[in-house]
């Protein structure tokens, strides 16, 4: 193979994309943000579970708030942001490709009526009005939801001077199990509904249990002591990625192994479809509002908090601006039709679904879950339920 220079293959990029983005763009556009979203994913865990029994959290939320303070960005207010990425200011091409494809998908999805309850919106609200070029980048590739809420000083009737800005970003799924009706089936002639779940391995409380039978892709990762399965929702567009580790203790010790993992090698290479029957707790409501501020101090991007040194130019021709707070809403629910309310007629679906499991689960100790873009592993929603008693 030629090897192709970078800028010369970002002058290849940027002609095609005059016309529209090509197969090869869209790929490796929707590859990077993929690789840059998944990749907070193990951070966004080191730093927001701590003290937190049930959490969830979008990390692609997050990296879509991210990318649309890149683009606010000049000089080393930038340089900054691309640091704390790992990326190259090359790569800004690719960027807006990934997350343009990523936005159309999920807006197509949430029209589908069967998709219904997923959702994912970036908002930002400016304390004055942005520029035109920079309100256009977002509205395209960001599909953001901006306000402006114009403020005047009253004395003299102007602008003040200092803006500052307000990102969030607002997820979910809101599921059913796919073909639930047949599954209440299988759980009313020989699921056990409630199960001793192991909060610590001295601390153990009842919870009631959801079963899942079918051809799944299950197994065990031995690069995290831990037990993984994707299940399918019947939001088609994404599944649901179990981590269950070996035992109630090694919950931090999965969170510390994690970064080592790629989510989309161990979905495509190490989990076989097996014939698989899983017992789980059944995930109501997780919901979270998060202020990930500090996580970004954290990972280095500090200059956007100070009007003094932040250069957000690109957004505004404001002489001070500077970044509020980012914060995200994060929402995960799995109904589940209860037992009670199967039909006769479904009983007829079970015997097919009795064949001898080859990987049996019973999820009866803390895990971490992950919804997951079905085609590419992307991590739209990532979370853990230490106790799957508590209630919002
Ligand atoms: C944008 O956000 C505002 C405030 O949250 C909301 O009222 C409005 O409906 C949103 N608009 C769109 C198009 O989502
Ligand atoms: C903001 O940046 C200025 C200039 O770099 C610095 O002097 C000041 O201490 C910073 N303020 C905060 C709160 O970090
Ligand atoms: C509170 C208040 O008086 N707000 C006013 C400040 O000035 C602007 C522009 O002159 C008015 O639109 C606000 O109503």
């Amino acid at each position: 193979m030629l090897p192709v220079s970078p800028s010369r293959a970002l002058a290849v990029c940027c002609l095609l994309s005059v016309v529209s983005p090509s197969h090869g763009d869209i790929l490796s556009g929707v590859q990077l943000v993929t690789e840059l979203s998944n990749s907070l994913v193990p951070k966004l865990f080191q730093a927001l579970a701590p003290g937190r029994e049930n959490l969830v959290f979008s990390p692609f939320g997050l990296t879509t708030n991210v990318a649309m303070l890149l683009e606010a960005a000049n000089g080393n207010t930038a340089k900054e942001i691309l640091k704390a990425l790992n990326m190259s200011p090359e790569s800004l091409p690719d960027l807006r490709t990934g997350f343009k494809v990523y936005c159309d998908t999920f807006e197509a999805a949430a029209e589908n009526p069967e998709a219904a309850g997923s959702f994912n919106t970036a908002l930002m609200v400016s304390s004055q009005s942005l520029l035109p070029s920079y309100k256009a980048i977002l509205s395209k590739f960001y599909r953001a939801n901006i306000t402006e809420t114009p403020r005047f000083d009253n004395f003299t009737g102007v602008h003040p001077a200092a803006v500052s800005l307000e990102l969030r970003s607002d997820s979910g799924v809101m599921s059913h199990w796919k073909d639930y009706d047949q599954l209440a089936a299988f759980s009313f002639l020989s699921h056990e509904t409630a199960a001793p779940f192991h909060r610590t391995s001295t601390d153990t409380i009842p919870v009631p249990m959801v079963p899942q039978v079918g051809e799944f892709r299950a197994g065990r990762v031995h690069q995290l002591n831990a037990h993984a399965v994707e299940l399918p929702l019947q939001v088609g567009t994404v599944t649901l990625l179990l981590l269950v580790p070996d035992s109630a203790d090694n919950l931090d010790e999965l969170l510390v192994k994690l970064p080592a993992v790629s989510l989309q090698q161990l979905v495509q290479e190490w989990l076989p479809y097996s014939e698989t029957s899983v017992s789980l707790p059944q995930l109501t409501i997780i919901s979270s509002a998060i202020n990930v501020t500090p996580f970004l101090r954290q990972l280095g991007i500090r200059s956007i908090f100070n009007a003094t040194s932040g250069d957000l130019s690109a957004a505004t021709v404001a002489p001070a601006v500077h970044v509020k707070s980012v914060t995200q809403d994060a929402f995960f629910s799995v109904s589940f039709t209860s037992v009670n309310s199967v039909g006769s007629a479904s009983t007829n679906l079970v015997p097919k679904r009795l064949k001898r499991a080859a990987t049996n689960l019973v999820v009866d100790r803390p895990f971490l879950f992950f919804v997951l873009h079905r085609d590419t592993q992307l991590v739209l929603l990532a979370g853990k339920v230490q106790n799957p008693t508590q209630v919002p």
